[in-house]
C-alpha cells in the first residue's frame, strides 16, 4: 500500500491546497446562471453531456470548503464564472451570482484557507460566439472589463490572482486539434487565439494592477516532449511540440517574444503588428502558476501545415485518461522556469493529479491505492526542487471532486472526493485520508 508520509518532510511555509473550476462543478443550472461556449459544444458534439448540473457546488459549496479544511490543506483555487456574473452582457449583472462569490470567499476565509481565483477556465459566454470568441480582440477587451469587475467587487478578499487558465488549451486544443469548445480545426483560428488569449492575459493585468494589492499570476500547462527515438527528425519534431506547446507561451510571457521554431510554421498567421502586443503580454508577475500531467512520445510525421509531429503514447504505467505517469517531467518544467526564466518568482504547483477508475467498494469506500502512488511520486519531485533551492511555494492537487472532466462528460474521476452525481453525495477516496493524516 502506498502511503503518502513524504508530507511530513515539506516546510512548513509550503502551501498545499486544491484546485476546481467554475464549469467543472458549479452547476449552471443554479443561480441564474448563463450559457457558455461549453453547453453549445457539448450539444453540438458529446451528446449533450454537459456542465448543467456538474457538482452542484451551487448549493454544496459549504460542504465542499469543509471537505478542503478536512484535508488539512491551505489554500482553495477556484475560477469565477464570466456567465454566472454576466449572462446576458457585460452590463447587466447577475446579484445572485455576485452573492455567490461573496459567499464563497467569506467561507474560504472563516476557515482560514488561503483563496486563489482565476479568472477564466473556459467558460466564455456563449454571446462572444457571434464575433468568434477569442479570435476576436474585442473578446480580450471584454476580458480586461470583466477583470476590472472581479477586482473592484472582490479585490479585498484574495490576495493571489490568476488571469488565464492553460492558454495552450484555450487555442491549440480547442481551436487546432478541436477537442475542446468551440471546437475548431483550423491553424488560423488557432494562431490568433494562441496570440489572443496572451493579449487578454497583458490587458487582464493592466485592469488588474488599478489595485495594489494583488499579486498577480498566470497558469500555464507544461506537456514533455519524449522524442520517439534520437532520430534527427523525430528530435527536430519533439523540439517543435516543445516550442508551440511550452515555450511559446512561457516566451511571450517573460522575453516579451515568440519562439523562433515556432514562428517559423506560425508567423504567417499573427495578426499584423502582434509585436506590439507583445509589451502588453510581458508585464512583469508575482508568481507563476504550472499544471504538470504527463508527457506525450513524439514522432516526425509529415503534415500540409507544417506542423511535422505527432503524438504517440509510451509503454509507462498509465492514468485512467491513459496519460503516463511521467513525474520527472515536473520538475524539469519547474527546473526550466527558474534556470531560463526567472530564478526568483514563486512557482505554484496549480495542478496535478490523476484520472482513475474508481469505484465504491462494498463498505462504500474507495481505495485509490494508484492515486495515492500518482501523488506520492510529484510530490518526491517537488522536494528534490525545494532542495535544490528552486522557488517552488506551492501544490495543487487537482481536483477536489469528481467532476464534469470536459470532452469525456462525467466518465473521468479526477477527484480526492468521490462524487455520486445522482444524489451529490461526497464521499472521501482514501487519497483524501492520506493528506490529512500528514497535514492536520
Ligand atoms: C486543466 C484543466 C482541468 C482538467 C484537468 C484534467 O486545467 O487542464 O484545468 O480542468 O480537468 O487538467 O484534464
Amino acid at each position: 500500500m502506498n502511503n503518502l508520509s513524504i508530507l511530513k518532510n515539506f516546510p512548513s511555509s509550503f502551501i498545499f491546497g486544491t484546485a476546481t473550476s467554475s464549469y467543472q462543478i458549479e452547476g449552471n443550472k443554479y443561480g441564474g446562471c448563463g450559457k457558455s461556449i461549453w453547453d453549445d459544444f457539448a450539444r453540438k458534439k458529446l451528446n449533450g453531456i454537459d456542465g448543467l448540473n456538474a457538482c452542484n457546488h451551487y448549493e454544496y459549496f459549504e460542504e465542499d470548503i469543509k471537505l478542503i479544511k478536512g484535508l488539512g490543506f491551505n489554500a482553495y483555487r477556484f475560477s469565477f464564472s464570466w456567465p454566472r456574473l454576466f449572462p446576458e452582457n457585460n452590463n447587466d449583472i447577475n446579484m445572485d451570482g455576485v452573492d455567490f462569490y461573496k459567499r464563497l470567499l467569506d467561507k474560504i476565509l472563516e476557515k482560514d484557507l488561503e483563496p486563489f481565483p482565476t479568472l477564466y477556465h473556459w467558460d466564455l459566454p456563449v454571446r462572444f460566439s457571434k464575433i468568434e470568441g477569442w479570435e476576436n480582440k474585442d473578446t480580450c477587451k471584454r476580458f480586461a472589463e470583466f477583470s476590472y469587475f472581479i477586482s473592484q467587487q472582490y479585490g479585498d478578499l484574495f490576495k493571489k490572482i490568476a488571469t488565464v487558465n492553460e492558454p495552450w488549451c484555450v487555442s491549440w486544443l480547442s481551436h487546432y486539434l478541436g477537442e475542446h469548445a468551440p471546437g475548431k480545426q483550423n491553424l488560423k483560428s488557432a494562431v490568433s487565439t494562441m496570440h489572443n488569449i496572451l493579449l487578454a492575459h497583458g490587458l487582464s493585468v493592466e485592469a488588474l494592477k488599478t489595485n495594489n494589492s494583488h499579486e498577480i499570476g498566470i497558469v500555464l500547462n507544461n506537456q514533455y516532449a519524449e522524442p520517439l527515438d534520437q532520430k534527427e527528425e523525430n528530435l527536430n519534431a519533439a523540439k517543435l511540440f516543445d516550442s508551440i506547446h511550452n515555450r511559446w507561451f512561457s516566451d511571450a510571457i517573460f522575453k516579451g517574444k515568440y519562439p523562433e521554431l515556432s514562428l517559423g510554421v506560425l508567423e504567417d498567421y499573427l495578426p499584423k503588428n502582434y509585436d506590439n502586443d507583445l509589451r502588453t503580454i510581458s508585464h512583469p508577475l508575482q508568481w507563476i502558476g504550472l499544471n504538470y500531467y504527463t508527457r506525450s512520445i513524439i514522432k516526425y510525421h509529415e503534415s500540409e501545415d507544417g506542423i511535422n509531429y505527432k503524438t504517440l503514447r509510451g509503454f509507462l504505467k498509465k492514468t485512467d485518461m491513459d496519460w503516463e505517469y511521467f513525474p520527472e517531467g515536473l520538475s524539469y518544467f519547474i527546473k526550466r522556469i527558474n534556470k531560463e526564466y526567472d530564478d526568483k518568482i514563486p512557482i505554484f504547483i496549480t495542478e496535478n493529479g490523476m484520472a482513475n477508475d474508481d469505484k465504491l467498494n462494498s463498505k462504500k469506500e474507495v481505495d485509490d491505492d494508484d492515486r495515492i502512488e500518482f501523488f506520492n511520486l510529484h510530490l518526491k519531485e517537488i522536494l528534490k526542487c525545494i532542495r535544490e533551492g528552486l522557488t517552488v511555494k506551492g501544490y495543487f492537487a487537482w481536483s477536489l471532486l469528481d467532476n464534469y472532466e470536459w470532452a469525456f462528460g462525467y466518465t473521468k474521476r479526477f477527484g480526492l472526493v468521490y462524487v455520486d452525481f445522482d444524489n451529490f453525495k461526497r464521499i472521501p477516496k482514501r487519497s483524501y485520508y492520506e493528506f490529512s493524516k500528514y497535514l492536520i
